[in-house]
């Protein structure tokens, strides 16, 4: 079986989650969801970056030791996940000692190669990014992402030799068209390849929240540089089953704020410590709230736990993948969020389930009906959906979720056109059509078969609704989008029920603010 590993970005739990981590959980389920349709052998993975000066200080800020603070904080994370319904196979926090040790093991690695050295750095440093800055980067005296003032940092420390990484991984990018996405980014990343690359301090003295360093106790390895590393300790290199089985991960999603540690760091990471590079990865752009990035330090933050609560975890999935485009920024408002939820899960999507299934109920006793001969109209709906499922498949692998669900939106209006054109109310009157209204009975549930299975990835919890609406059991949900594409899988003679409306319309917003 074809193995496809997925992860996302590892988050500070320096508080509770924004909408920014809801938004990159979200994208990479719906393709972990899809890829598992595919029949693939998916390795999901998620988790929380727990060292660092920036976690030691919100811990400090709370009056708590770290640890006690991150055991707290990142079960936030994983709460979210659990209302998000995401399926993560796995959540990694870096305090683990699974993670430690391969940490270490990675440092003593690149130790031993002699790819780390002992020297003074000194610099302008932004412990909300964990970066440093150069003078003509910042606005004024202040980081540019969070208009703090950086600090002036000198210490003794150690330096990976990442400088000497610089032109193979540079032609790495060049020759892969495919590993670093979309084209901006990479353009992005190679202009900054073409000039001095430094080599990187990956410990720290100052801080002692940290891995400590096998070498020099005095020391802990630098957050960035532990935190790569979570993509294969959670897979227990070096020896590890899963290590051998998933690595190198199929797709990494990150956000634009952290390109260069993924496109550059990392890959020299993995260079120098001899593994193989993952396969591709895909940046996401921002969320913002009224044109401002949200930011759990600049104070400006959306609780998303707060929006499943109110509107369900579906309607905010569904949300974000359909109004931002992936790659882009995209701006969330409760007033949108409102509106997506009554025009397309209410109406478009909450109309055609409840009618069809009412229809089934009314005319045919609430069971799937034997299918007659095709017509012209059932035969366009038909390669409708099977075209459907090609195009959303191809937007999936390139991570046009927006474009995707528009598709199946497509789909949906013309399943509702169907109902109307084909007016079983009007062919329930006369005994004669009969036969006639079976088939048109029999294509609708089809039709909304197809279009729960394409709703799985986007929106899982009303896609299993719909599931059960149809009666579907196990084996069917389970089938694959193969099987699922094949038309007419749907029994005669099986039960249907209709249920409670997907999704109510909403009146007026609600209470969630920005916190
Ligand atoms: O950067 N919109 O953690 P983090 C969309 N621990 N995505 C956003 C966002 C926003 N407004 N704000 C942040 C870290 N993100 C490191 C990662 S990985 C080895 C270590 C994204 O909590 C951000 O781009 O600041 C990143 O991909 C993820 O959320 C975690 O951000």
């Amino acid at each position: 079986m074809e193995k496809f590993y997925i992860t996302t970005a590892i988050d500070y739990p320096s508080g509770p989650p924004h909408l920014g981590h809801a938004y990159e959980k979200i994208c990479a389920d719906a393709v972990a969801r899809w890829q598992r349709l595919k029949k693939k052998d998916v390795f999901f993975l998620t988790g929380t970056d727990e060292h660092g000066q920036k976690i030691a200080k919100y811990a400090q800020r709370a009056g708590k030791n770290p640890k006690e603070f991150v055991d707290e904080t990142s079960q936030k994370f994983i709460q979210l996940c659990r209302k998000l319904s995401i399926s993560n196979d796995d959540f990694v926090r870096t305090t683990e000692e699974r993670h430690k040790d391969v940490a270490r093991n990675i440092f003593m690695k690149i130790f031993e190669k002699g790819d780390i050295y002992k020297g003074y750095y000194e610099g302008l440093y932004c412990t909300d990014c964990e970066t440093f800055y150069l003078e003509k980067e910042l606005n004024g005296e202040n980081c540019p992402v969070h208009k703090a003032k950086v600090e002036k940092v000198k210490e003794e420390g150690y330096f990976f030799r990442a400088g000497q990484y610089r032109e193979r991984v540079q032609r790495h990018i060049i020759e892969n068209p495919d590993f670093l996405l979309p084209g901006v980014r990479r353009n992005e990343v190679l202009k900054r390849l073409q000039g001095e690359v430094k080599d990187l301090s990956i410990s720290r003295s100052r801080v002692r929240w940290g891995v400590s360093l096998p070498i020099d106790q005095k020391h802990v390895i630098y957050v960035w540089f532990d935190a790569l590393i979570n993509y294969i300790s959670a897979l227990n290199y070096p020896d590890g089953e899963k290590f051998s089985k998933y690595w190198p991960a199929s797709l990494h999603l990150i956000g634009k704020d952290i390109l260069w540690f993924h496109a550059f760091i990392w890959p020299a990471i993995l260079m120098a410590a001899d593994i193989e590079l993952p396969q591709r990865m895909f940046v996401h752009g921002f969320i913002n709230v009224g044109k401002e990035k949200l930011s759990k330090s600049k104070g400006i933050t959306i609780d998303p736990l707060r929006l499943i609560e109110i509107y369900g975890s579906d309607a905010l999935r569904y949300f974000l993948l359909r109004e931002v485009s992936y790659g882009k920024d995209g701006d969330f408002s409760e007033d949108a969020l409102i509106r997506r939820i009554n025009s397309d899960l209410a109406n478009d999507l909450g109309n055609f389930v409840y009618r069809v299934l009412t229809m089934v109920a009314r005319y045919w006793d609430e069971e799937v009906p034997s299918p007659g001969n095709e017509e012209d109209i059932d035969r366009t709906l038909r390669e409708l959906c099977l075209k459907t499922v090609s195009e959303v498949d191809k937007k999936i692998d390139n991570l046009q979720f927006s474009e995707a669900l528009a598709r199946i939106w497509k789909l949906i209006q013309a399943a509702n056109g169907y109902i109307e054109e084909t007016a079983p109310w009007a062919l329930a009157k006369n005994s004669a059509d009969r036969a006639r209204l079976g088939t048109v009975l029999y294509w609708q549930l089809e039709a909304l078969r197809f279009i729960a299975t394409l709703l799985f990835s986007f929106i899982p919890a009303s896609a299993l609704k719909i599931w059960q609406q149809l009666g579907m059991d196990e084996e069917l949900m389970t089938d694959g989008l193969d099987g699922i594409k094949k038309w007419g899988k749907l029994k005669p003679g099986r039960k249907v029920k209709r249920g409670e409306p997907l999704f109510p319309r909403i009146e007026a917003a609600p209470v969630a603010q920005p916190g």
